[in-house]
């Protein structure tokens, strides 16, 4: 039995609307039509492709049987919740803490505290925190420019994020990296990578790395990598090359796709030959799932199996999150591309909201603790800033540190001025 079965005895719940829904919501918004005049299959809000990957010597990897299981199937269960407390409350206070920064980022943004582009998240925590509130510290995860969230729910403090964003030598990446490029190596969160497909490669050999440590090297190692970017990086040959390897090698990696439909104003439906991006798991020999990327439980529940499937060494696997950014591409985007319609259909189905609306009604925890919660946040989002402002910017000293390139000939000199064709400038540069 493949691991992904287990989604068919999901119990129902209200998360998403609360009602039974053939298709998914982003499949039925695009009318059914491609630019190519194809006419698209519906999927169903989870939809679940199981392959069983062969393997015999002399022989390929393949995926011999795909199976689509209905949502109908899978919502039939109990009313007991899916969640315990005290996962109701770590999910919630997360997610919070993902839009009250980001919504804090904006404000700081315009008020000329971050420099450079900033992309937020908002829509999308479900994903983020769907998927890493369950993983250890030693599990990996790879961004992409849209990072903050991911560094928080990783257990980045929030204000190593904020000072990183406002160029301050306290973030988690000494000021250098900013936005896009949030690093920890304490919490092994590998990157966020301003290149679309950048981070793919780097996951899969971290994952490769895990492996290889337990394979090889013979370490206590069950160290899962998890990858996330968006729909209009899986149009990029990277994407591919990386499903290849990974299957090839049953690497312990989940590829995460956070398909929120849009790649700048460039519409998901327009921009590929199949929308379905779930489906390009099988081709490769592993499970491709798709699951409503608005519902953190869905998304809890893929991730606990593919997540474990991978820690159990039995390889990748694909996840397409159907998600919405509740913003635009980029603090300096007007978002005027986006259909009001579209937009509204989403921001109705907020996964915090939703999340709250459940834990309420499941009877898992009373209003006046989420709202002790989002008080706590607000507190913690404030500190974050008052921290980050404060700091120090980055000496001068770190100007040149980690710059590949032999910087002889220019730079800042000893006396503290830029100059040019200074022969003695190459011999400390951390000096300076
Ligand atoms: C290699 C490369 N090509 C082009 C770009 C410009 N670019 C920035 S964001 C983006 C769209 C990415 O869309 P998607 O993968 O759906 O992620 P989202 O922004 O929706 O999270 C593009 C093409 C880039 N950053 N890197
Ligand atoms: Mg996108």
């Amino acid at each position: 039995m493949s691991a992904l079965s287990a989604l068919k005895t999901l119990p129902s719940h209200p998360i998403a609307g609360g009602h039974r829904r053939r298709s998914s919501p982003f499949l039925s918004s695009l009318t059914n039509t491609s630019p190519t005049g194809h006419q698209l299959r519906s999927s169903a809000a989870i939809s679940v492709s199981l392959s069983h990957s062969v393997i015999a010597p002399g022989r390929p990897v393949r995926a011999v049987s795909a199976n689509v299981v209905s949502e109908e199937k899978q919502l039939e269960g109990s009313a007991f919740p899916v969640i315990s407390r005290e996962e109701a409350l770590d999910l919630y206070e997360d997610m919070v803490l993902g839009r009250t920064f980001e919504d804090m980022c904006a404000q700081m943004y315009y008020r000329g505290k971050m420099f450079g582009f900033v992309h937020l998240y908002n829509g999308q925590e479900a994903v983020s925190t769907g998927f890493i509130r369950l993983l250890t510290k030693g599990d990996s995860v790879v961004s992409t420019y849209r990072d903050h969230v991911h560094a928080l729910s990783k257990g980045v403090p929030a204000g190593a994020v904020m000072a990183e964003l406002f160029g301050k030598a306290a973030g988690c990446c000494r000021g250098q990296g900013g936005s896009m490029h949030m690093f920890s190596r304490e919490h092994n969160l590998i990157g966020g990578f301003a290149f679309i497909g950048e981070g793919i490669p780097v996951a899969t050999g971290a994952a490769f790395s895990s492996k290889y440590r337990r394979e090889v090297l013979k370490e206590a190692c069950d160290d899962v990598t998890v990858a996330f970017f968006g729909d209009g990086t899986c149009n990029n040959g990277q994407f591919f090359e990386c499903l290849n390897m990974a299957a090839l090698w049953k690497l312990p990696i989940v590829f995460v796709v956070e398909n929120n439909l849009w790649a700048i104003g460039m519409s998901h439906i327009r921009a590929t030959s199949d929308p379905e991006i779930w489906k390009k798991g099988p081709p490769f020999g592993m499970p491709g799932v798709h699951v409503d990327g608005m519902d953190v439980l869905k998304v809890r529940e893929v991730a606990k199996e593919a997540v474990g499937r991978a820690r159990r060494g039995e390889g990748p696997t694909l996840v397409e999150c159907e998600t919405y950014r509740f913003r635009g591409h980029s603090l300096a985007d007007p978002d005027e591309l986006r259909n009001p319609a579209e937009k509204s259909r989403y921001t109705s189905r907020d996964p915090i909201t939703a999340l709250k609306k459940y834990a309420i009604e499941h009877g898992l925890v009373a209003e006046s603790e989420l709202k002790a919660i989002d008080k706590k946040i607000d507190n913690l989002v404030e500190e974050a800033v008052e921290f980050a402002d404060s700091s120090p910017p980055p000496p001068r000293s770190q100007l040149l540190e980690n710059v590949f390139a032999d910087p002889k000939g220019f730079g800042i000199g000893p006396d503290g001025k830029y100059r040019c064709e200074d022969p003695g400038f190459t011999q400390g540069t951390a000096q300076v």
